[in-house]
């Protein structure tokens, strides 16, 4: 179903946090306003000893208008009453960098292969997003597999984001930092 609404977005059902450890790499992504991550972004999340998920990711930005680095990033994530629903706290390595508190859902994932990340910065007063950012995750830096196109497009739409994706490119650029 695609009416758009936030609270009716579906998410991963049964989310197993632990399976979906690991390095993960964007091979597409919906932009939200603003400054944001360009390419070679590459996430991975770990389970602490506690249960607790953390994070680091990478990833090209350009900032102080004309500044191009490799951004390294770390996330803790809170919990919520539905398993695949965190709310992402984030900062930088360095502190000009970008911190923030957003939601970080779990749409889909088959953990071996692919995952559909989502977040709503601004639910607007009709109950839409205003300002959205999406990942799509594999576990290839090359992208997605044929088998899971279909599924991931048909989880783009329900997201009201079709035709909304760049791919991110990977090139090294953060490898050696
Ligand atoms: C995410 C994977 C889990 C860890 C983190 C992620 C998001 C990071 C950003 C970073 C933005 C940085 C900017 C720097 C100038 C979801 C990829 C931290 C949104 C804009």
């Amino acid at each position: 179903a695609q009416d758009c609404q936030v609270a009716n977005v579906q998410v991963m059902q049964n989310f197993d946090r632990t399976r979906y450890a690991g390095t993960w790499y964007a091979v597409a992504k919906k932009d939200p306003e603003g400054l944001f991550l360009i390419d070679n972004i590459v996430a991975q999340f770990t389970i602490q000893e506690d249960g607790k998920m953390t994070a680091t990711a990478k990833g090209r930005v350009i900032i102080l208008n004309n500044w191009e680095m490799c951004a390294d990033m770390l996330a803790t994530f809170e919990e919520t009453p539905d398993p695949a629903k965190f709310r992402m706290k984030y900062w930088g390595a360095a502190s000009y960098l970008q911190t923030g508190n957003d939601d970080h859902w779990v749409i889909d994932t088959d953990y071996d292969n692919y995952a559909i990340h989502y977040s709503c910065r601004l639910v607007d007063s009709d109950g839409t997003c205003l300002d959205s950012y999406s990942f799509i995750f594999s576990r290839y830096p090359t992208g997605l597999r044929t088998e899971d196109q279909h599924n991931v497009n048909q989880k783009k739409l329900d997201l009201c984001l079709l035709g909304k994706y760049r791919r991110v490119a990977h090139t090294a650029f953060c490898e050696s930092s």
